[in-house]
């Protein structure tokens, strides 16, 4: 906690120290300024929306980027190397005004040897990490945490404690976490009865006549229709926000259509737009299993302990495309997912063990159609110890990325800034797993 206290206070002095300052170079809409020194000085140059493949082309020293301006609308890929190679930063900010970043980030000081520079065309991405809170945070209720979702005045989590049933609980929105959950709950009986063992990454949606629903991907239940032969399904169940009672459940049928576990359902995402389209993928995400789209019927839903027909589909899908490497990613064991509030930004968060990566990948979701197959284009991805979208993972000592969630903390008054919220569990062997909540910010 302390340590978020002071880069928050740092962000706040700098914030004032940008007041009031004439700077050297001053970038116009689409145009960014890179500055050799820290805090915008020394030697600067313009550069307009293209691409530079090296320091000749930017026209400034060679691993010498200290701070940079971003203008309007704008946005800056910062490369290590010459050539586009090694992602070292992606920085941009509003449509009204520049945005500014006094320094690199982790690791990432007086490193650019190329950059890009384009037009935001998508929303903006939550890149800019702000600290830990909780900061290996450990109890009975961090053991296994699995996900993260809010309404107006409560945080909800899951959790999939070792050696016990799988937990939901709440939290006052204005907590640090130091404390306890106000509410804790264990798996309920209509789930237990199908033998379901896990709780994932969840969401929350206010339905107009039954209140708010914490809406749950649950792994590993005997198929509830029993039309399936026995083979297991991951389900969605609904609870009740205010009290955690279960409300209904349905299957997600279409959960490895393309050869993945069919029992595997680690996230869920509703858009914030449609509000009807429910978002989910199987333990792989590739050219063969994209992100699949079902049609959520609020308008039907009644509080039944039955397997009820809620979720259909046609049914969508989103592929996520990876434009700079011209492929469709590997993203295995896929943890945690979720949209901005507007809907034009997707995040999926993945990592278990070493070989597989622990990343936040941005995808620009604009135009999404329920009804059809998709393309997500990928923006940024987060790096280790690296940059301002620093997701600091170390997997060899077994950390694990978890769910996450999106929402817009400025001006709350709350312990936590930043809008997007990332778990990580750090997976002890020997006592309880402890818990690192992670923070990004739109603008520095
Ligand atoms: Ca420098
Ligand atoms: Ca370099
Ligand atoms: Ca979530
Ligand atoms: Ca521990």
């Amino acid at each position: 906690m302390k340590l978020f206290a002071r880069v928050l206070s740092v962000s706040m002095v700098m914030t004032v120290a940008v007041q009031g300052h004439a700077y050297t170079c001053t970038p116009g809409t689409g145009q960014v300024a890179l500055y050799r020194d820290g805090n915008f000085s020394g030697p600067c140059t313009i550069l307009s929306w293209g691409n530079y493949a090296n320091a000749a082309q930017m026209g400034i020293a060679n691993d010498s980027v200290s701070s940079v301006i971003v203008g309007p609308g704008t946005r800056a890929l910062l490369y290590q190397d010459s050539n586009f190679s090694a992602k070292l930063n992606t920085l941009e900010g509003s449509w009204a005004s520049s945005t500014f970043y006094a320094s690199m980030g982790v690791n990432a000081n007086d490193s650019a040897s190329s950059i890009r520079v384009a037009r935001i065309d998508g929303g903006n991405i939550a890149t800019n990490y702000l600290g830990n809170l909780p900061n290996n945070r450990e109890s009975y209720w961090t053991d296994e945490i699995q996900g993260l979702a809010h309404d107006d005045s409560h945080w909800y989590m899951t959790q999939n404690p070792r050696g016990d049933s799988p937990q939901l609980m709440v939290w006052p929105l204005s907590t640090n976490m130091s404390g306890y959950p106000s509410l804790r709950v264990a798996m309920p009986w209509q789930l237990n009865r199908f033998g379901c063992d896990h709780f994932g990454d969840p969401d929350l949606f206010q339905h107009p006549v039954w209140g708010g629903l914490l809406v749950v991907p649950v792994e590993g239940c005997r198929d509830p229709y029993g039309d399936m032969g026995g083979a297991k399904v991951g389900v969605v169940a609904l609870f009740r926000a205010a009290d955690l009672s279960f409300f209904a459940m349905d299957t997600l049928f279409a959960q490895g259509q393309g050869g993945a576990s069919a029992e595997k359902a680690a996230w869920l995402a509703i858009h914030p737009i449609t509000k009807t389209t429910l978002f989910s993928s199987s333990n792989v995400v590739d050219v063969n299993n994209p992100v699949v789209a079902y049609e959520v019927d609020w308008d039907d839903l009644q509080p039944n302990d039955n397997p009820a027909y809620f979720l259909w589909g046609g049914y969508g899908t989103a592929q996520l495309w990876d434009a700079e490497a011209q492929n469709y990613p590997w993203i295995y064991t896929p943890q945690g997912g979720v949209f901005s509030s507007d809907g034009r930004v997707f995040y999926l968060v993945n990592g278990y063990g070493c070989d597989t990566g622990d990343y936040i990948r941005a995808f620009d979701a604009d135009g999404f159609s329920p009804y059809q197959g998709n393309t997500f284009s990928m923006r940024t991805a987060s790096a280790s110890e690296y940059g301002k979208f620093n997701f600091e993972s170390h997997c060899s000592t077994g950390e694990e990325p978890q769910g996450m969630d999106y929402l817009d903390m400025t001006g709350r008054g709350m312990p936590f800034s930043g809008q997007l919220h990332v778990m990580l569990l750090d997976n002890d062997e020997i006592d309880q797993d402890n818990l690192y909540l992670k923070h990004y910010s739109i603008t520095p």
